[in-house]
């Protein structure tokens, strides 16, 4: 019994910790704090940088919510300690906001997406806006590795 009151000892620090990480959880109500943070448990509109990024669909997870994306090169991109860059071609995934539908989505479809970066957020980069592009669009994927 003695171990188990030393367990749960050091781990109310390290919960609390992962907690605040991430910006409030739904586990609020214990510390009592009277911050006025708009930071809802529900999913709310991301803010942040915003990009408009071309790139050819790899795979459309409907049931994750995930897309994953070859990206052409994001110019001006900034990045986590503010300073502008650029990121490059690459293959990646990123989670879709609900009102995304990525079901008209399949491999190989060329798109156009809004993607929201923040930094601070738990969900860094998010992808608010997902359309079809033509299906001879050329996109430029030479700046990749
Ligand atoms: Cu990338």
């Amino acid at each position: 019994m003695k171990s188990v009151v030393q367990i749960t000892g050091l781990m109310v620090p390290l919960i609390a910790l992962l907690l605040g990480c991430q910006g409030g959880g739904a586990d609020s109500g214990k510390a009592g704090s009277a911050q006025p943070k708009q930071e809802a448990t529900q999913p709310t509109a991301p803010t942040g940088d915003s990009y408009s990024v071309r790139g050819k669909v790899v795979a459309a997870d409907t049931d994750r919510g995930e897309l994953t994306v070859r990206h052409e090169t994001i110019h001006n991109f900034i990045g986590p300690t503010g300073a502008a860059e650029e990121m490059h071609t690459m293959e990646m995934t990123f989670p879709v906001v609900d009102a995304v539908d990525l079901s008209a989505f399949e491999a190989g479809s060329a798109v156009r997406f809004t993607l929201v970066v923040n930094w601070q957020a738990r969900k860094t980069a998010v992808i608010t806006e997902l359309e079809g592009l033509p299906a001879e669009t050329e996109l430029d994927f030479s700046g990749g590795h």
